[in-house]
C-alpha cells in the first residue's frame, strides 16, 4: 500500500458513540446552514482520511468500504495525487480550456482514449461530474445520428439533472416531485438473474422487442447501459445481455453508450467493466475513480461520432480543469503502478467467500465483481426485498466503524466499495463486524 507520511493509522478504533459528540455538534450547526435536501449517509465529520481508513472529528478510526461513492479508489489524499495537486495550483488554478489550453487536458483524453475498450480510433472531451458526461454523451448522440430517443433500463441511474433524472429509474429519493422530466426517454427491463431468471439472450430479446415496437429502431439514437449497475444494486447482467444490445445498436445506427463512471477505473478488476464481455462502446461516460477525488467526468468514444460535433458546441467553463486533469494523470499512473486491477480481484477474493456464507445462512444474493461487491437482502426463505433489514444491518456497521452504502431500487442492497489500497486486515475486520451486524440486525 502507498500512505503519506500524515496518512491515518490504519486500524479501527470506536472511541465515542459514531456519529461522536464533536459530530453531532457540527450536525446541529449544519442544520441552520445547509440545504435538508442534501443528505450523508453517516453524519460522523470527517477530519481525515487515508488508505483503508476515515477518521473523524471525535477520533473515530473508521474503516472505509465506501471511498466516497467508488471515487478515491487509489486511496484518499493519494501521496502522488496530492503532490500533483500541489504542483499544479501553485502554477496556475484555472484558466479555461475553452480560453487558453493547456497541455495536461490533452495528456488526459490521449490516456482515456488508449486505456478504454477497443483500439480504434478515439476522441475525448472533459466535464466535471458524471451527470454532466452523460448529458454530454446524449448530446454527441443525438447530434450524430440526427434521432432523438434514448433508451435506458430498469433500475439505472444516470444523475441527477434534469435529463439525467429521466434516464435514472428509482423516484425517491431522485425524482420525487422534480418533473417534469426531459421527453424521448423510453425505459425497457434490463437483465436482472435473480428477479427474472432469463438468460442474457432472453433478455435482451424482450428489451429489443419493446424498443422495436414501442419506439421504432430508427428513431434510437443511443441505448445507454450501466455494464454492472451501481446504484440499482450492482445487478451484474446475465452474459450475452450487453453484447446482445451493442449488436442490435450496430445493426441500427444507433449510438451503444457504456456509462462506466462507478465500474471503471480498476473497480471491476479491469480498467473498464466492459471489458468482461470484450465489448466496445461507441460511447463511454467515466468520472468517480478517474482523478482520486477530484472532480472530472470524460465522455470518450469513435472519433467519427465524438468529432460530428461542430466546434464549440461542447464545453463548459470548469470541464477539465487543470487541478484535476493533473489529479488525473497522478491516479492513473497510481494505478498502474500499485495494479489495481490485481487489487480489486485481490479484495473479492478476501470477500466474496465471507460474503457467500452469509447470504448462504441469510438467503438473499452476493453480487458484483471486483471490489464492486454487495449482497441483496432479503426476507428469510424469500426473495422479497428486505429494506428495514438491510437499514439496521448498515446502522450497525456504522455504530461499529465500519462505513458501508446501500442500495437498490428496493433499498434491500448492501454494497461495498473499498479503495481499492485497503489492507486484507482492514477488510478482514470489517467482515468480523459485517457477520455481527448480520447476527444481531
Ligand atoms: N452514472 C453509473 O453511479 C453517480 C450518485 C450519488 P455524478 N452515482 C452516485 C447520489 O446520490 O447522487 C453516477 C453513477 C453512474 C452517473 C452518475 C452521476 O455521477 O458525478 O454524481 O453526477
Amino acid at each position: 500500500m502507498s500512505l503519506s507520511a500524515t496518512s491515518p493509522s490504519q486500524r479501527r478504533a470506536v472511541r465515542t458513540a459514531v456519529p461522536g459528540p464533536r459530530s453531532a455538534e457540527l450536525h446541529a450547526r449544519r442544520t441552520g446552514a445547509v440545504a435538508q435536501g442534501v443528505g450523508s449517509v453517516l453524519p460522523a465529520y470527517v477530519e481525515a482520511a487515508g488508505g483503508g481508513v476515515v477518521v473523524d472529528v471525535d477520533g473515530n478510526h473508521l474503516i472505509d468500504l465506501a471511498s466516497g461513492i467508488a471515487v478515491t479508489s487509489v486511496g484518499n489524499a493519494a501521496p502522488r495525487v496530492v503532490e500533483a495537486v500541489q504542483r499544479q495550483a501553485e502554477r496556475f488554478t484555472h484558466t479555461c480550456f475553452m480560453v487558453a489550453p493547456y497541455e495536461s487536458y490533452i495528456a488526459v483524453c490521449e490516456t482515456l482514449n488508449t486505456l478504454t475498450p477497443g483500439d480504434n480510433e478515439k476522441r475525448s472531451a472533459l466535464f466535471n461530474s458524471g451527470a454532466e458526461a452523460v448529458e454530454n454523451a446524449i448530446k454527441i448522440a443525438r447530434h450524430a445520428t440526427g434521432r432523438p430517443a434514448i433508451i435506458t433500463f430498469d433500475h439505472a441511474y444516470h444523475g441527477r439533472t434534469n435529463l439525467t433524472m429521466a434516464l435514472t429509474a428509482k423516484n425517491m429519493p431522485y425524482k420525487h416531485r422534480f418533473g417534469p422530466f426531459a421527453p424521448e426517454v423510453y425505459r425497457v427491463p434490463t437483465s436482472y438473474p435473480y428477479r427474472d431468471g432469463l438468460s442474457g439472450a432472453e433478455a435482451a430479446a424482450r428489451a429489443i422487442d419493446l424498443i422495436d415496437k414501442q419506439v421504432g429502431a430508427d428513431n434510437v439514437a443511443a441505448v445507454i447501459i450501466e455494464p454492472i449497475q451501481g446504484e440499482g444494486g450492482f445487478v451484474v447482467p446475465a452474459e450475452g445481455f450487453v453484447p446482445a444490445l451493442a449488436a442490435w445498436a450496430r445493426g441500427s445506427g444507433a449510438v451503444l453508450i457504456a456509462d462506466e463512471i462507478q465500474t471503471g477505473f480498476c473497480r471491476t478488476g479491469t480498467w473498464f467493466a466492459s471489458e468482461h464481455e470484450a465489448l466496445v462502446p461507441d460511447l463511454i461516460t467515466t468520472a468517480k475513480g478517474i482523478a482520486g477525488g477530484l472532480p472530472l467526468a470524460a465522455v470518450t468514444g469513435r472519433a467519427d461520432l465524438m468529432d460530428a460535433v461542430h466546434t464549440g458546441g461542447l464545453g463548459g467553463t470548469y470541464g477539465g480543469n487543470p487541478i484535476a486533469c493533473a489529479a488525473a494523470l497522478a491516479t492513473i499512473q497510481t494505478m498502474h503502478e500499485l495494479d489495481l486491477r490485481a487489487a480489486a480481484r485481490r479484495i473479492e477474493s478476501v470477500m466474496r467467500p465471507r460474503l457467500a456464507a452469509l447470504a448462504a445462512k441469510h438467503g438473499g444474493e452476493v453480487r458484483g465483481r471486483g471490489a464492486m461487491l454487495a449482497i441483496e437482502i432479503v426476507v428469510p426463505g424469500t426473495r422479497t426485498p428486505d429494506p428495514a433489514r438491510t437499514a439496521s444491518i448498515a446502522a450497525a456497521c456504522h455504530r461499529a466503524g465500519v462505513l458501508v452504502l446501500t442500495a437498490g431500487t428496493s433499498g434491500n442492497v448492501l454494497r461495498f466499495l473499498p479503495p481499492l489500497v485497503i489492507g486484507d486486515d482492514l477488510l478482514r475486520e470489517a467482515l468480523d463486524v459485517l457477520e455481527g451486524a448480520f447476527a444481531d440486525g
